[in-house]
């Protein structure tokens, strides 16, 4: 095999990475451990069986993964998809999204991870817009990927399910393909700067766009983040409540335990405070990954009932800004602290963020070291500490480019800085203070969320002439979607409209999307022109 390795020199700040002319990641992410004798050490602990029940969780070792990824990787190859295809997963979390994730990769294919939480308009955009040669999805996700498919105006040549009964999609599922594939499999040449996978990103208006990123964007990240700013070391165990479709997961939840020869823990289900609670006393992790929402549903759950959280040394929050008061609490009732910090998935993972020996709670810390950041003002000129302005990144993950969109592209990315759409103040001691979106997008749960969506979906209502949606902080202070309605016939006003308002949101918009609260008002405020004023309604 040729040379596909990256030396690390941690003698500098930040540590320089050196990659070898031919650079396959698949190399240095699974088949390294092999000949550092890693071969027998588990790296993933599911959370119950294969189907995540209750019983029988899967473990599979560093040798079983790497001959697992051979076989992914050989089983597309055998489909005839070309270097550079894209394989577009729908997958939980589960060994099998690390097995196509790796194997596309090392056989020169681009993997697309798609958020499973989507409905089948947004899956629909997602495979025309990628024009993938393959689609691969779970059978719990079925319902909404099957009348996407139906739907789709350029469908790809190879449609399967990841497992279980193959009846309905007519052909063999992915694991029988697999199964009969061989498990030896030569890397495909790439180099460090070559397209490896995509990651899409929600936008204000437009539809989501393809965040293309190099081979070198996990190293960099696992190295920066994982390893030099959060101390993750291979006796780890880490355990993300975020799904490996978000950068975030992705990072959490494979990428770092990869790159640090350490063992993830996968939850296939939803991340409830039972669920997450469970898994922590089961099996034991060292490093828990979550998001701001969901401390605070733990919170309360603990208040009820005390839990084992002995086993988690340090806790990670990201995806939107963390309240102090959180943290407080949370260090308060178990003893651990929340390290907040802010990434994108332009940037794969976290550029700004607190750390063990670092900590100024309500703030994303500073930068991580390996990344630039800057605020400018209006002018583009420079903001002075204490004044906002917006935030710019800069460092060796962030994407190339976005698919099929080069307005956005360069909207966003000039000259190796990339726009966060963020408002930020930078203090005097060089914490960064998160001050809110310049666009109207909200994060919900730590998931995007489109305010002109949730309009959209509301306004196909018979009953609603006009809608407004803005963010609103529940009792947590976190942002949630609140929709003022004017109603065609102002008699309509009430509960039962409201509970009609809902059920039409949740059938049709991904769950998260429903507004948390419905006001009927008699008109909205707009500009001259005519364009709703949601500042007013803040
Ligand atoms: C917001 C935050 C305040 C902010 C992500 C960690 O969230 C991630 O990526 P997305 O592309 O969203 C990026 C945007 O989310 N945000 C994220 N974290 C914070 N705001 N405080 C935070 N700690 O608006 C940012 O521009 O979904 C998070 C790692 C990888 C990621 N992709």
């Amino acid at each position: 095999m040729r040379d596909h390795s990256v030396t690390v020199d941690s003698s500098t700040s930040p540590a320089t990475l050196t990659f070898a002319p031919n650079f396959n990641v698949a190399v240095s992410f699974i088949d390294r451990h092999l000949s550092e004798g890693r071969a027998d050490k588990v790296v993933i602990r599911q959370v119950g069986g294969s189907d995540g029940g209750p019983d029988g969780g899967a473990e599979v070792t560093y040798g079983q993964l790497a001959a697992g990824v051979n076989r992914a990787g050989n089983a597309l190859l055998g489909l005839g998809i070309g270097a550079g295809d894209r394989v577009v997963m729908i997958v939980k979390d589960c060994p099998a999204f690390y097995e196509l994730f790796w194997g596309a990769i090392k056989a020169g294919l681009v993997p697309v991870p798609i958020n499973t939480l989507l409905r089948a308009k947004d899956y629909q955009y997602m495979i025309e817009d990628s024009a993938c040669a393959a689609l691969i999805y779970s059978p719990e996700f079925a319902g909404e990927v099957e009348p996407a498919l139906a739907e789709a105006a350029r469908k790809p040549a190879h449609v399967m399910l990841t497992e279980g009964d193959p009846s309905d999609g007519g052909g063999a599922t992915f694991a029988a393909l697999a199964a009969a594939a061989s498990d030896v499999l030569e890397p495909a040449p790439a180099t460090a700067d070559d397209d490896c996978f995509w990651l899409y990103s929600s936008g204000t208006t437009g539809r989501p766009k393809g965040a293309v990123h190099a081979h070198r964007d996990m190293v960099v990240t696992g190295q920066h983040y994982g390893i030099d700013t959060l101390g993750l070391r291979q006796d780890d165990v880490c355990f993300s409540a975020a799904k490996l479709f978000f950068a975030y997961g992705l990072g959490n939840g494979m990428s770092f335990p990869l790159w640090c020869g350490a063992t993830a823990v996968l939850l296939p289900g939803p991340p409830t405070p039972d669920s997450t609670f469970e898994t922590i006393e089961t099996y034991r992790p060292t490093v828990f990954f979550g998001v701001p929402t969901l401390y605070a549903a733990q919170l309360r759950a603990l208040d009820a009932a005390p839990r084992d959280l002995a086993s988690v040394r340090v806790c990670v929050s990201a995806g939107e800004a963390l309240p102090a008061d959180i943290f407080r609490r949370w260090k308060e009732k178990t003893g651990t602290v929340i390290l907040d910090g802010i990434g994108s998935t332009e940037a794969l993972h976290i550029f700004i963020s607190n750390r063990l020996d670092d900590i100024a709670p309500g703030t994303s810390g500073r930068v991580v070291p390996g990344y630039d950041a800057r605020i400018i003002d209006e002018n583009g000129a420079e903001a002075a500490s204490g004044e906002s302005g917006r935030l710019l990144i800069k460092g060796g993950s962030t994407a190339k480019y976005y698919w099929n969109n080069p307005q956005k592209t360069a909207e966003v990315m000039v000259e190796g800085w990339v726009d966060t759409g963020d408002t930020y103040i930078r203090d005097d001691q060089g914490y960064y203070h998160y001050c809110g979106r310049n666009d109207d997008m909200m994060k919900v749960g730590g998931i995007w969320c489109s305010p002109f969506e949730i309009e959209a979906k509301l306004i196909e209502h018979a009953k609603v002439l006009e809608a407004a949606v803005v963010g609103r902080a529940d009792a947590d202070n976190l942002e949630k979607p609140a929709a003022y309605i004017v109603l065609n016939d102002a008699a309509d006003a009430g509960e039962e409209t409201s509970q009609a308002l809902l059920e039409h949101c949740k059938s049709g918009l991904a769950k998260y999307k429903y507004p948390r609260w419905i006001e009927f008002v008699e008109e909205l405020p707009k500009t001259a022109t005519g364009k709703i004023q949601r500042f007013k309604l803040r």
